[in-house]
């Protein structure tokens, strides 16, 4: 049994990772930061909200993640903390670098101060990778950051590989590419589709408003997802891994599917910002383009590459985006017909 710190607990990677490092038999720690109410819809929606032990981390705070770790000297440290919303980081870009690149040095350097032997994994992301410089993307592909989130996560990944090297600490990085659930924050496409979509079903009058329809990602499963993060944070020895599906998906294709699984028949009309999705069985108009969701400057492609994680520790994944839109279409119709109890995620 390890003990095991998850920063960013709350969040829809931390609490599925929690749950299937509880199911391994490990004692795990979960770093909260203080709000006004409590936000453990997750942890209570998977039912492991008595079983973690929550301490009050502000990530930002070195003295505060010092403390933690001295007194606690975990085993291991998954740090998934992160303010990860591209779009409001263009918003709040000094709030996201703190959090998403000093909240990492916090950690190193609280590590190799107190001479921990704890492991470290860093949630790298492929939105590193940015305005893409060769297809599929992998652990060899240049970086070319397209907002301050991807910015600040480049940083971070490359502090990560430094105290790997000048320190010795058993420090690894997942390169993970777009993963999505049931429990995806409502602000992001996918379940800000699915969400929608099932509001739709029970009333909602208002179409649903989106940006760039023809983004292209390359969409995973965030429980297969999880998996890949205890491979990786159990390798022996520390290393980066792109985690991924190989296949793309455009948003228009996500919210096609969707709509069909809840029984519309949606056919696409016009181009740009005048493009509209219709219920051909209704006339109604499911989806209008709103400039106000585009951003600065987008990735407008990804598709990453897994063969070094398949190859090294075995990971392959199994759910595809057109099963990943159903899953989450279906689940956001049973919370909205009651059968499944609404915790607000
Ligand atoms: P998420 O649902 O947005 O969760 C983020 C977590 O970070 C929440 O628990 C949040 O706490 C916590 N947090 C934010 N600021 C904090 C602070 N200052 N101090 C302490 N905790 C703080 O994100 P996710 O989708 O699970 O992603 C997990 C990690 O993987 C993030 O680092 C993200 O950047 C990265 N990543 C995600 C994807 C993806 O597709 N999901 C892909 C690649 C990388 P509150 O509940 O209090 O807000
Ligand atoms: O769902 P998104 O907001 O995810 P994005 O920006 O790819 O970031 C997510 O994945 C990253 C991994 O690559 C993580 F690192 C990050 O933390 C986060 O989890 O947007 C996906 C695409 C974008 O191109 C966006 O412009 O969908 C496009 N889009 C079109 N309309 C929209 C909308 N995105 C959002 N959130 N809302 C819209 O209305």
């Amino acid at each position: 049994m390890k003990k095991i710190l998850i920063t960013g607990i709350t969040g829809q990677d931390g609490s599925f990772l929690a749950k299937k490092l509880i199911q391994q038999g490990h004692k795990v720690y979960g770093a909260v930061r203080r709000g006004s109410t409590p936000k453990y819809g997750r942890l209570l929606h998977l039912n492991i909200l008595d079983e973690v032990t929550l301490l009050p981390i502000e990530v930002t705070e070195f003295s505060n993640v010092f403390r933690t770790l001295r007194d606690l000297k975990p085993d291991m440290i998954y740090n998934l903390a992160a303010q990860s919303f591209v779009q409001d980081s263009f918003v709040h870009p000094h709030l996201t670098s703190s959090v998403n690149y000093l909240g990492v040095l916090n950690f190193l350097e609280s590590i190799n101060l107190l001479g921990l032997k704890t492991s470290f994994y860093q949630a790298s992301t492929s939105e590193m990778f940015g305005e893409v410089l060769s297809d599929p993307q992998d652990e060899f592909t240049p970086f070319n950051p397209m907002s301050p989130y991807a910015v600040s996560k480049c940083a971070a990944h490359q502090l990560v590989a430094n105290y790997r090297k000048s320190y010795g600490i058993n420090a690894s990085s997942g390169i993970l590419f777009n993963h999505e659930s049931e429990l995806r924050g409502r602000e992001f496409v996918t379940r800000k589709i699915t969400y929608q979509i099932a509001e739709m079903v029970n009333g909602r009058k208002k179409p649903i408003e989106l940006g760039n329809l023809s983004s292209v990602r390359d969409w995973g499963y965030a429980p297969e997802y999880v998996d890949a993060m205890i491979l990786i944070g159990d390798s022996k020895t520390p290393n980066d891994f792109v985690v991924a599906t190989n296949s793309i998906f455009s948003v228009r294709d996500f919210l096609k599917i969707s709509s069909e699984v809840a029984g519309f028949k949606p056919v696409f009309e016009g181009e740009g910002l005048e493009e509209k999705c219709i219920d051909a069985l209704s006339g109604r108009i499911i989806c209008e383009v709103n400039k106000k969701y585009f951003r600065p400057s987008d990735v407008v492609y990804l598709r990453g590459s897994y063969k070094k994680i398949n190859k090294e520790l075995g990971w392959t994944p199994k759910i595809k985006a057109e099963k990943l839109a159903e899953i989450m279409t279906v689940f956001d119709l049973e919370v909205g017909s009651g059968q499944v109890e609404n915790f607000g995620i």
